[in-house]
């Protein structure tokens, strides 16, 4: 008897005959992708795909990392975000546990902080379950253009567009915004100016915010100049950090260092390595240079950082921000 009524209700749910009863209370599950990019990663999209999306109270979303740099979701319900550099009384800078570990959830009523925290490698998705309606925006704290909406209905309310609709409506918007930052890559060059003593070449880091594009590499990825030329780099994208870095014969020094903790996730410090300046303006050797981290705004850090290259040879430099990314570039001085 058991048996039997099981098999009948696998039919029934194969059927949808339930439809509409219990499974419906449980709400409808969507997508949204976080970030895109170009295959090679040096077009990045911060985005969200859909940037705007409409369900209703009781539905679920499912944020999905879709590239390789880091995103968060969050709500932050009017609130200001919170400092992304939290100076320690020992000297060392920690990256706050509140942007990079999950923290609210899992469900939103439009109220206090709810965040994904990073989403990054094998944390690759986080669900909220909207209690309230309303009109409810959300951004990546690293990115703060990054900037979504949920609007979510009364219960019961039809949908303007279907998960399809909005996949389709997402994959339009995304080849547009690839193209664009191809665009933008094909048009940036480091550019050549007569200095007191060679030439000066200026090599932009640069993004299109209103486009929701940054431009993960340096301008021009492999430069060629000659011994006493100066390279100037300058960065002018404002939603976004980058670091020039020559690692000498060395590894590129990660950009965060996680101290284990005895119990819980690990505390997150900035390396001090990449916080100073290091090795002077000349460039005499492959050793270590380092710009520390170039950030125009948020609050505004240095935005510049210059090297006169004083022996012959092939130096390559990375963004420590964005090794995944394949941000670095390579200078080729020439006698
Ligand atoms: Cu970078």
């Amino acid at each position: 008897m058991g048996r039997i009524l099981a098999v009948l209700v696998a039919a029934a749910l194969g059927l949808g005959v339930f439809a509409g009863s219990g499974s419906a209370a449980a709400g409808k599950t969507w997508t949204v992708g976080v970030g895109a990019d170009s295959p090679d990663h040096a077009v990045q999209l911060l985005d969200f795909y859909p940037r705007t999306i409409t369900i209703d109270v009781g539905d679920t979303i499912t944020f999905v990392h879709t590239a390789v740099v880091e995103h968060t979701v969050t709500f932050l319900s009017g609130a200001k975000p919170p400092a992304l550099d939290v100076p320690q009384k020992d000297g060392r800078v920690q990256f706050p546990a509140v942007v990079a570990y999950p923290q609210g959830g899992p469900t939103y009523n439009g109220t206090g902080y709810a965040n994904s925290g990073m989403l990054v490698g094998d944390n690759k998705s986080w669900n909220v379950t909207f209690t309230k309606p309303g009109r409810f925006t959300y951004q990546c704290l690293l990115h703060p253009a990054q900037v979504g909406t949920v609007i979510v209905q009364p219960a019961g309310t039809p949908y303007p567009k279907t998960q399809a609709q909005y996949d389709a409506l997402a994959a339009q918007v995304k080849a547009h915004s690839l193209a664009a930052g191809a665009k933008l890559r094909a048009a940036t060059h480091a550019t050549k100016s007569k200095g007191p003593h060679g030439t000066v070449y200026t090599a932009p880091m640069v993004g299109d915010p209103t486009q929701r594009i940054a431009l993960y590499r340096f301008g021009t990825d492999t430069l060629t100049i000659k011994v006493g030329d100066t390279v100037r780099w300058v960065m002018k994208d404002p939603d976004e950090i980058h670091t020039v870095t020559f690692p000498g014969t060395g590894d590129v020094p990660a950009f965060i260092v996680p101290e284990p903790q005895p119990q819980g996730p690990p505390t997150l410090y900035y390396n001090p390595k990449i916080l100073p300046p290091a090795g002077g303006p000349k460039h005499t050797g492959n050793t270590y240079y380092n710009s520390s981290i170039m950030i125009p705004v948020n609050p505004p850090g240095p935005t510049e950082y210059t090297l006169t290259f004083t022996q012959p040879g092939t130096f390559t430099y990375w963004c420590v921000v964005h090794v995944p990314e394949g941000m670095r570039g390579t200078i080729v001085v020439t006698p």
